[in-house]
């Protein structure tokens, strides 16, 4: 088998391995560090049922459970908050108590842009200040602010989210760095707020003091300060929101975790398939092995 013959096989074989190994490693469930696992696709009940380890449900508040409130069931499994009263609220737990490193992953439909900003997701958002939260500012600017224990805060822009479409969204932290991506990319979308690049990442560094861990509820799609009685929400869908103790690496970032994706993992194994069988057959060895071969004929 010659040199050639050998790096190609080899090569094919990688791919192989490596989209075999994509399909398995797509389940978050064997993560140790997995806090929190929303995936809110039940369809039915007012459960929003933690597939990670802790079990921390959260219970459907307000939900009509029609057209434009509850459980997606036409397109993709979700959870549509009608920006009038409806939210999510997780009972507090030692896990959802961030620390130094996290990860926030989770897909995103805007249904109509807010004039003013709303909430997604708080740790503590449904009575008063929260210790960590992602936003929805004017216009459909995604922004996160993650408060410390001296009640100082800081908050960073990520740049505006297409309207009435899906859009993933994932926010690292480890000691005193932010990171924050749309559908994977850093910049992508108009980024606006006190970051700065670095290493081609949109970056913003936190105060060093350690981030608040209150004893309140984690709220999805509710804000309500300490000192009203009223409180605001966000007309959104939301699906498969996970929450890490780690921060994801890059590959998991780029990458997908959803199981319309293991489907295009599929789609692309038996397409390298075809493409490695097609290389095995018109390979340049053959060519190799008639001048090998005439010779012989000749003699
Ligand atoms: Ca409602």
């Amino acid at each position: 088998m010659s040199t050639r013959k050998n790096i190609i096989v080899l090569s094919f074989l990688f791919l192989v391995v490596f989209e075999v190994g994509a399909v398995f490693a797509s389940d978050p469930i064997d993560d140790e560090n997995l806090v929190l696992w929303l995936k809110l696709d039940e369809k039915i009940g007012d459960i929003a049922h933690d597939s990670s380890k802790h079990k921390n449900h959260g219970k459907l508040v307000n939900f009509d459970f029609s057209e434009t409130s509850g459980w997606a069931t036409r397109s993709r499994p979700g959870l549509l908050f009608d920006g009038i009263d409806d939210y999510v609220e997780v009972p507090d737990s030692k896990e959802l108590r961030l620390d130094k490193e996290f990860t926030i992953d989770m897909w995103l439909k805007i249904i109509s842009p807010p004039n003013s900003t709303r909430p997604i997701l708080g740790k503590g958002s449904c009575s008063g200040p929260p210790d960590y939260a992602i936003n929805l500012r004017a216009g459909g600017e995604v922004q996160v602010e993650i408060r410390s224990s001296t009640d100082t805060f800081i908050w960073l822009n990520m740049g505006f989210i297409p309207s009435y479409d899906w859009h993933r969204i994932t926010i690292t932290y480890k000691e005193k760095y932010f990171r924050m991506y749309v559908d994977g990319r850093t910049g992508s979308i108009g980024m606006s707020g006190e970051g700065r690049f670095i290493d081609g990442q949109y970056v913003k560094e936190a105060y060093t003091d350690p981030i608040k861990k209150s004893s309140k509820p984690l709220c999805i799609g509710e804000y309500r300060p300490s000192n009203a009685t009223s409180a605001i929400h966000s007309n959104i869908m939301i699906s498969n929101v996970t929450i890490f103790s780690r921060t994801f690496s890059h590959s998991e970032i780029i990458g997908q975790r959803e199981s319309t994706d293991i489907t295009l993992v599929l789609i692309s194994f038996v397409i390298s398939l075809l493409v490695g069988t097609l290389i095995y057959a018109l390979g340049p060895w053959h060519l190799d092995k008639q001048k090998h071969t005439s010779p012989k004929k000749g003699s």
